[in-house]
């Protein structure tokens, strides 16, 4: 009998353009050897050029497709992308404790926080931010935000190394017990150097930058390369070193697909095996 593989959640929104959102996350799982399940938040109306809106999934329905699934079929490890309103990430964080996914349960729970996309729409309402702060990060193992997010969250401006580890310290203090700070945005930097850290642990991850328009859903993949390894039962700085080698490769083989930003690909993991 085939072996059953191990799961992951992720609970986000949807891009019509399959780029990003959970099209980027379930392309990722499977990519990576996990199943994935799914608590839908959001409808994005999009395509490579933009985000032309969105609606929210009612939050209670975002609970119960938590519950569902997690009561049935088990978690091994959950992500968060886009969650729209404070309403739905209280409910999310309030679900999570119930049914024992977090930092303090033996399930990994992956932030990335999803604020805007690349083209500057936002994916959150503004009083979200909040609520990411207070109910989302104390619960999180991991999150994972890229510099605009950095500033959004913390006001910490980073332009350099010094700036990127205080980043990391005013990020822990809202309670994860990791914090990945990407420094993809830096774009005078040669190249891409995201900073993993507990607190008494400071990991330098060292990439490639490419020469490339298409990196849409970059943010997404990583986080889901990086869940799908917690999953599997990877230790947080191994599923990171696994993520970040996973998004290099996704990001060099992005294509043009539209006349706007073309998505990351792992299409190059299901030519390898
Ligand atoms: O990449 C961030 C993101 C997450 N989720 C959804 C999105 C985007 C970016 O456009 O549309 C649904």
């Amino acid at each position: 009998m085939t072996e059953t593989p191990r799961t992951a959640l992720t609970i986000a929104g949807s891009d019509s353009g399959g780029g990003a959102g959970i099209q980027a996350d379930l392309r990722t799982f499977f990519a990576c050897g996990v199943h994935g399940l799914v608590s839908l938040t959001a409808v994005t109306v999009q395509n490579s050029l933009g985000v032309q809106g969105f609606t929210e999934i009612p939050a209670e329905v975002v609970a119960a497709q938590i519950k569902a699934v997690a009561q049935d079929m088990g978690v091994n490890a959950a992500k968060t992308g886009m969650l729209a309103t404070a309403e739905i990430i209280r409910t999310v964080a309030k679900t999570l404790d119930e049914v024992h996914i977090g930092r303090d349960t033996g399930v990994p729970f992956v932030v990335d926080p999803v604020a805007a996309s690349m083209t500057g729409h936002a994916l959150l309402r503004e009083e979200a931010l909040e609520a990411i702060r207070t109910e989302l990060f104390p619960r999180a193992t991991l999150i994972t935000p890229n510099l605009d997010e950095v500033k959004l969250l913390t006001g910490v401006s980073v332009s350099d190394k010094e700036s990127q580890y205080a980043a990391a310290r005013a990020l822990l203090e809202f309670g994860s017990t990791w914090v990945l700070v990407k420094g993809g945005h830096m774009y005078d930097d040669p190249h891409c150097v995201d900073l993993l850290s507990d607190g008494r642990e400071f990991v330098e991850l060292s990439g490639h930058r490419y020469d490339t328009e298409n990196t849409h859903g970059g943010g997404d993949t990583m986080a889901s390369a990086i869940t799908a390894a917690l999953a599997k039962g990877a230790t947080v700085p191994d599923a990171v070193a696994q993520g970040k080698e996973f998004i290099e490769r996704c990001v060099a083989e992005g294509y043009a697909l539209g006349a706007g930003v073309g998505p990351v690909s792992p299409f190059w993991r299901l030519k390898e095996s």
